[in-house]
């Protein structure tokens, strides 16, 4: 049996997807082709789940994820737009913007030639995103499941004057424990630790998760690895679009104050952000537009 959301396509979609509502209005994408599994919910145009074949899954989910509008989805890949972090000049606005909680509208789902899924959601100006962002936008995500997750996401400023954008796909990454792996790639990279109040510092070689994290590294658009020998992998983030990673792990107490991560929770995640933030956030003028893409693979060792 179809769900009504999918009699309600234009399109026709292809025999790796299904969609399903996983709660009322609530619907997810399913997807199970020849190099992976995938779970995208149209809300938040979020990928929540990705699983190649004969793999540990890449994305990691909280136990204590909440799917419901209007509340972001604690894991895989929220995307923090129209600004990373606490709003600049208002508090009472939410924490990263309002695309990771509004309803996108799904625009395609199609197979390529090489057997991989792809995936095109769309966002603008609603009555939902009008009581926190008044300027006219689209906002396009489009998503490519195979061998690499890639997601990109394209913001375009459709108002009268020039606007500035940060943003960051928050990406949360499975790792079989903090003792297990090291970060690389950021050797030598200046960041900000908003652990320590935006005190600034040079990274010394490898990351060790062995506290709370929570850095703005740049300029960063370098690869980054988590070498995890618990889970004998590598998973390799690049990106492009993008001068600023962020680096984040809640550590004991964050993560048991947040209801919907469960308290184990912080041993099994690192999220290593491709962002657009602080300095480099990104000033468009009227009818401008800029990408920002993150490419997700894994070699196992
Ligand atoms: O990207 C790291 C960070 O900004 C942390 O400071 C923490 O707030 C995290 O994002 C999660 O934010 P959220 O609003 O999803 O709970």
């Amino acid at each position: 049996m179809t769900d009504s959301f999918t009699n309600s396509l234009s399109f026709s979609l292809p025999n790796s997807v299904t969609i399903v509502d996983k709660a009322n209005n609530y619907p997810i994408i399913y997807i199970n082709n020849d190099y992976a599994q995938a779970e995208i919910a149209i809300n938040g145009a979020h990928v929540m789940h990705y699983q190649p074949k004969g793999q540990a899954p890449v994305l990691w989910l909280s136990e204590a994820a909440v799917f419901e509008k209007g509340h972001a989805i604690r894991g895989g890949i929220p995307l923090c737009w129209p600004w990373f972090g606490d709003h600049s000049n208002n508090p009472e606005l939410p924490a990263h913007g309002f695309a990771r909680n509004d309803s996108f509208e799904l625009i395609s789902i199609t197979s390529n030639a090489q057997g991989e899924t792809l995936i095109k959601l769309h966002l603008s100006n609603n009555t939902f995103n009008q009581a926190y962002w008044q300027e006219a936008f689209t906002l396009a995500v489009d998503i490519t499941v195979g061998e690499t997750l890639s997601v990109a996401m394209t913001m375009q400023n459709n108002s009268h004057s020039e606007l500035p954008f940060s943003s960051a796909l928050h990406s949360y990454f499975t790792i079989s424990d903090v003792d297990n792996i090291v970060v690389k790639g950021l050797d030598q990279t200046a960041y900000f630790d908003k652990v320590k109040s935006f005190e600034t510092g040079t990274q010394q070689g490898d990351i060790l998760i062995d506290r709370e994290i929570d850095r703005v590294y740049m300029p960063s658009n370098s690869p980054v690895s988590i070498i995890d020998k618990g889970l004998k992998r590598t998973l390799m983030i690049t990106k492009s679009g993008s001068q600023s990673t962020v680096v984040w792990n809640p550590w004991i107490d964050k993560a048991t104050a947040m209801s919907d991560f469960h308290n184990s929770g912080y041993r099994t995640m690192v999220c290593i952000e491709t962002a657009n933030a602080l300095d480099d956030t990104i000033v468009l003028g009227r009818g401008e537009s800029h990408t920002i893409l993150t490419n997700i693979s894994l070699e196992k060792h």
